[in-house]
């Protein structure tokens, strides 16, 4: 199979974890359940599970993948062997199952950049998404057939993605985060300072930062804040792994985690101040509470931003393009990371070029993802992200960091794997934090999720 591919530059690799991190979770995921879970007073335990989960398994996955140089499933099998293979095919199959779904997503928000240049969608916006252009079904019972509109930019995503895979790690994925990021970044700048301009601005701010204290004593916040971090870092499924596989021998594993840990919280605050100004700005027009157009979910970004935009005063066209377009570069640029792991996952494990296993990999997603893009799509699109979310992510997180903390006894090992190498020396939180904090947490989590869904 030739030689290991390789990121070209520290900063193509940086840029390519914080493209994987930085995605639809941070745009539209982050402001709404930081809203629901008690607004300024989130940042307290959204803090506190960035610092003892988010960046310590970071770091965690970024030696695995650096120290062992496979993709999840060949990584664990180097550590210890086949009886651990399988954790690292959990996490493939995790990535997998999201990538069917994901990359629906992504061709609504080109579908709805396309139609923002002329702003199509008239004042009817709930009637866009469930009507005409997305045509998604209302009701759970109408699955229906394909809805048209939806399967091209759908089959557009999907080549995009064939082409930057086809391409390789450093030609395609780390050249396409080069420019999807900067540009990403200069058009969010440029939506949250129009966002934050808007008559009404400030009344949506204090609604999303005033500090509920009280939620501080309720379990559920806590437990939205480790599974958004999860989520939203792209630890536990076997993402980071295999990205931090194509680092070179020598490369300083902490510094790059703390690094891409801060800007996808950086990015993720950025996103919250301009939802919420806009929702803000939205709640005055309307002469309502915040509370009434701060829906969670699909609907926030596409039927209440249309909405927004079609009241924005001047250039709302404009608006609503860099929007749009920056769900589809954020996007684009997860999911690229997404099906990465199992192109690396299944060419190292059947033998196959890179390109067969593209081929194979992306090729069964992208069949899978047509589900989605049905009239009922959108409730198999709920009920499989809250599945994969609520119970394989929590959970392979817990399973990975109890076995590689207390079963397999490794976090010495990457301790003295990674200090050397870095400017930044893991020291006592970093194990103290994997070995109680993590664990503790992740299997309250569990336990509480499986007492509220099965009791
Ligand atoms: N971290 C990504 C996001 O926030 C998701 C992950 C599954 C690639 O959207």
């Amino acid at each position: 199979m030739g030689q290991r591919s390789q990121w070209g530059t520290r900063a193509g690799f940086i840029l390519a974890a914080v493209g994987s991190a930085v995605g639809l979770g941070n745009i539209w995921r982050f402001p709404y359940v930081a809203y629901e879970n008690g607004g300024g007073a989130f940042f307290i335990p959204y803090l506190f599970a960035l610092l003892t989960a988010g960046i310590p398994i970071l770091i965690m996955e970024f030696t695995i993948g650096q120290k062992y140089r496979g993709s999840a499933p060949l990584s664990f099998f180097r550590m210890e062997g086949k009886k651990a293979e399988w954790l690292g095919w959990w996490g493939v199959f995790v990535a997998f199952v999201i990538s069917t779904y994901y990359s629906v997503i992504i061709a609504w928000a080109m579908k709805y950049t396309v139609y923002s240049f002329n702003l199509q969608w008239g004042d009817d916006t709930q009637g866009f998404l469930f009507g005409d252009v997305l045509n998604l079904a209302d009701t759970p019972g109408q699955v229906g057939g394909f809805v048209p509109g939806v399967l091209i930019p759908h089959i557009l995503v999907w080549i995009i993605v064939f082409g930057i895979l086809f391409a390789g790690v450093k030609k395609g994925i780390e050249l396409a985060n080069k420019i999807f990021i900067p540009v990403l970044v200069i058009v969010f700048l440029m939506i949250v300072i129009r966002a934050v301009t808007l008559p009404g601005a400030l009344t949506g701010l204090e609604a999303f930062f005033k500090p509920d204290l009280s939620q501080l004593a309720n379990g559920t916040v806590w437990v939205a804040a480790y599974g958004h971090i999860f989520f939203s870092l792209s630890i536990a499924f076997a993402i980071m792994i295999t990205y931090s596989s194509y680092l070179p021998r020598k490369s300083d594993i902490t510094n790059n985690a703390f690094i891409t840990g801060f800007a996808n919280s950086g990015f993720e605050l950025l996103a919250g101040i301009g939802v919420f100004a806009a929702l803000g700005f939205m709640a005055v027009q309307s002469n309502v509470a915040v509370d009434e157009v701060a829906t969670a979910g699909v609907g926030l970004a596409f039927a209440v931003f249309p909405q927004i935009i079609n009241e924005f005063p001047g250039m709302n066209a404009l608006f609503g393009v860099l929007f749009f377009l920056s769900l589809v570069l954020a996007g684009l640029s997860s999911l690229i990371s997404i099906c990465e792991t199992y192109v690396a996952g299944l060419s190292e494990k059947l033998g196959i070029s890179r390109n067969k296993a593209v081929l194979f990999g992306a090729g069964a997603a992208s069949l899978i993802s047509l589900l989605f893009t049905t009239r009922g799509g959108l409730y198999f699109l709920d009920a499989v992200d809250y599945f994969i979310n609520q119970f394989g992510v929590a959970f392979i997180g817990l399973v990975e960091v109890i076995a590689i903390a207390w079963v397999f006894r490794k976090l010495d090992v990457f301790k003295e794997h990674a200090n050397p190498m870095s400017d930044i020396q893991i020291r006592g939180w970093w194990k103290f934090s994997l070995m109680y904090i993590t664990p503790l947490v992740l299997g309250y989590m569990m336990f509480d999720l499986f007492r509220t869904n099965l009791g």
